[in-house]
């Protein structure tokens, strides 16, 4: 039988004040990953009760690439909302984030609800589309420096996301494999492959769904499903166009705004 831990309130709120007030706080040394979910769920209903509506999930530490950044090895799982999502060719403004980093990842959409009862490998046939996407990550913590019960309270340093063209994933072919590369002002700044998520990228989803039956997430029709970063993150610097590709899927782009240009 699993027991519901106790919301740890005081974070929540620390974690709401640093995301409301754009301002970075000392990490909580945490250690309970299942007490961090739950935190993450109340930190994300601050949101929602502000207006926002979940949109999607995201995954974690899917590529050695970010575990090898950011020191942690365990893929973990993240909401996505509306008030995150940069349309495509959209502008970001730096002075509502604290430290914001961008990498290039990839997007499934559901287009149907996965049933907890079912099979984790049978998301695959829930999922329609396949994108290009750009994720914007924003850790609450001082110096990105956080453990994995931090990060996974903090909803996955999670801050926003931009979508590319859909491919139905009936044409968009073999998915393993394909170059990645983050561009900021026409350079490449960041190269690797889908295959650095977890070996190929639609194993991204059985892990999703096998996460999502064991914490008891819904995964519904038209959720967005980030696969997780194909290399590691960069930050975005004032001014810059940045420019996530996945040869085969196309590009998506984002403009950052505001600060020191
Ligand atoms: C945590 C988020 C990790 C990814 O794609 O691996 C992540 C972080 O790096 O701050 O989004
Ligand atoms: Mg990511």
């Amino acid at each position: 039988m699993t027991t519901t831990p106790r919301v740890d309130d005081a974070l929540v709120q620390r974690l709401d004040d640093a995301v409301t007030g754009v301002r970075e706080i000392r990490n909580a040394e945490a250690t309970d990953v299942d007490a961090a979910y739950a935190v993450q769920e109340a930190l994300v209903a601050r949101r929602l009760d502000r207006g926002a509506v979940q949109v999607g999930w995201k995954l974690g530490f899917t590529s050695l690439a970010k575990m090898a950044q950011m020191g942690v090895s365990d893929v973990i799982v993240g909401r996505l909302t509306s008030d995150m999502l940069v349309p495509d060719g959209g502008s970001v403004d730096l002075p509502g984030l604290i430290h914001p980093r961008v990498e290039p990842e990839v997007a499934y959409r559901l287009a149907r609800d996965v049933s907890p009862d079912e099979p984790v490998d049978d998301i695959l046939s829930a999922v329609d589309a396949v994108a290009p996407a750009l994720e914007i990550i924003d850790s609450r913590y001082q110096d990105f420096r956080f453990t994995l019960a931090d990060v996974v309270a903090d909803n996955t340093s999670a801050a926003g996301f931009v979508i590319g063209p859909w491919t139905s994933l009936r044409d968009a072919g073999e998915l393993g494999g394909l170059p990645v590369s983050l561009v900021v002002d026409g350079e490449v700044v960041e190269t690797g492959s889908t295959d650095a998520i977890l070996g190929h990228p639609l194993k991204a989803l059985p892990a999703l769904a096998g996460m999502a039956l064991r914490r008891g997430f819904r995964l519904r029709a038209g959720q967005v499903i980030l696969a997780g970063a194909a290399t590691a993150a960069v930050p975005l610097r004032p001014g810059s166009g940045v420019v996530g590709r996945v040869t085969g899927l196309g590009s998506v782009r984002i403009e950052v705004r505001g600060g020191a240009e």
